[in-house]
């Protein structure tokens, strides 16, 4: 079914759709991706294709600050994420492929008593599940991190902070393109430019899907697409409560290295880490608006600039180089929605908010294994989607890095 071009560097380019998989993935991003490698590895299901409407990383994996960490909240996230961190340490020998993975030391920065106290409960949290998380004082930041401005200008001073030693960076295309050529060495099919269009279902059972590019038979279908998540959902007749905001970021030109650590305040509404080509990765708050768009504005880097400044007056000069945004499908209580739904054979993988890529290899290992068995994986139980009807809300709001 390959074409005859000679062996690809990464993956093959399948010459079209068959008629039928015994499992088809909705998006070829890093979930997707990863979902369709730990099916072929660990459950040795390989009839799988993976359908991307562009191509293979471009949406919210390609659009994101790729930073890696479980200092979260609730002990399910914290757990959830502990698990991630953990893959994401054998990614690179599992792949036969350097990531970059940088583990890189993260605080997230107290400006007010309250914020302080949010810091010491999600230390405490993470130690009960043996994460590495300490709440630390103004003078050790201070000593980690000697650039920065702790009076903030004056305006908001730093109090202490929640360090958190294993967080890391990684290359988020590396991630992808290890995943893709994982699946496809094992026999999944890639599919790129390859838009879905339609879900069938008969009497609560998916029985194909359709495409731009024909029809497919199929008993399994996963939807592991972000921000196109209600676009997805409407056409297996389910709703969730997920609302798109666009998450905008941005890279300076390179400089030499200065920051080895990564730097978040949810209060200042900033994170910054330095990548290994030197250029600044910065971020700020969700757009206010509901809106479904990755469009770039000036007025989130005006408002970017204006904090990083009080954290980091000497950058006044330097130049914004790239700008993005990627779609946060934001779910009421930030966690994510994923395993079986009320549709036979239709599984979701969404509501990732302003978090999804950490999430890369745990989400497709749980995915993967919740397919394989039709049963939710113990990991992801608290997530499913029925929670929201039996108000059991996984309250993970207090330990967003981004400003909402
Ligand atoms: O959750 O660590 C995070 C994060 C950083 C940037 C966006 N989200």
């Amino acid at each position: 079914a390959f074409s005859d071009a000679p062996d690809p560097r990464f993956f093959n380019t399948p010459r079209g759709l068959r008629d039928s998989y015994d499992v088809v993935i909705i998006g070829g991003g890093g979930h997707g991706l990863a979902c369709a490698y730990y099916l072929a590895r660990d459950h040795g299901i390989t009839n799988v294709a993976v359908l991307e409407q562009g191509y293979i990383g471009g949406g919210n994996t390609g659009r994101n600050t790729t930073i890696v960490r479980s200092n979260y909240l609730t002990p399910e996230g914290v757990k959830f994420y502990d698990e991630s961190v953990r893959l994401f340490q054998d990614l690179a020998e599992d792949f036969d492929l350097n990531i970059f993975y940088s583990e890189r030391g993260h605080f997230t920065l107290a400006h007010t008593d309250a914020a302080m106290r949010t810091m010491r409960w999600r230390a405490e949290v993470n130690k009960h599940f043996g994460i590495d998380s300490e709440v630390v004082d103004r003078d050790s930041i201070a000593e980690a991190v000697p650039m920065m401005d702790l009076d903030c200008g004056g305006e908001h001073p730093v109090l202490g902070a929640l360090y958190h030693a294993p967080g890391a960076v990684v290359r988020h295309d590396a991630v992808a393109w290890g995943y893709g050529r994982g699946a496809d060495k094992r026999g999944v099919e890639i599919h790129q430019k390859t838009r879905v269009t339609g879900i069938r279902v008969e009497q609560g059972k998916v029985t194909g899907v359709e495409t731009d590019r024909g029809v497919i038979k199929t008993g399994k279908v996963i939807s592991m697409v972000a921000g196109s998540t209600p676009r997805v959902t409407k056409m297996a007749g389910i709703t969730t409560p997920i609302v798109i905001h666009p998450l905008q970021a941005c890279v300076t030109e390179p400089m030499k290295p200065w920051l080895d650590t990564i730097i978040v305040s949810g209060s200042l509404h900033v994170y910054v880490s330095q990548s290994s080509r030197g250029e600044l990765v910065m971020g700020a708050a969700l757009d206010p608006a509901i809106l479904h768009s990755t469009r770039s504005t000036l007025d989130f880097v005006e408002g970017l600039a204006d904090q990083m400044l009080d954290l980091f007056p000497f950058l006044g000069n330097s130049k914004v180089m790239r700008q993005w945004a990627g779609m946060a499908d934001m779910t009421p209580d930030f966690a994510p929605i994923m395993g079986r739904t009320a549709v036979d054979g239709f599984y979701i993988d969404a509501g990732w908010g302003t978090w999804g890529f950490k999430a890369t290899p745990v989400s497709g290992k749980t995915m993967a294994w919740t397919v394989a068995n039709d049963r939710d994986h113990a990991l992801i139980e608290p997530f499913s989607l029925a929670r929201f009807d039996r108000f059991e809300l996984v309250g993970e709001r207090g330990a967003a890095s981004v400003g909402h």
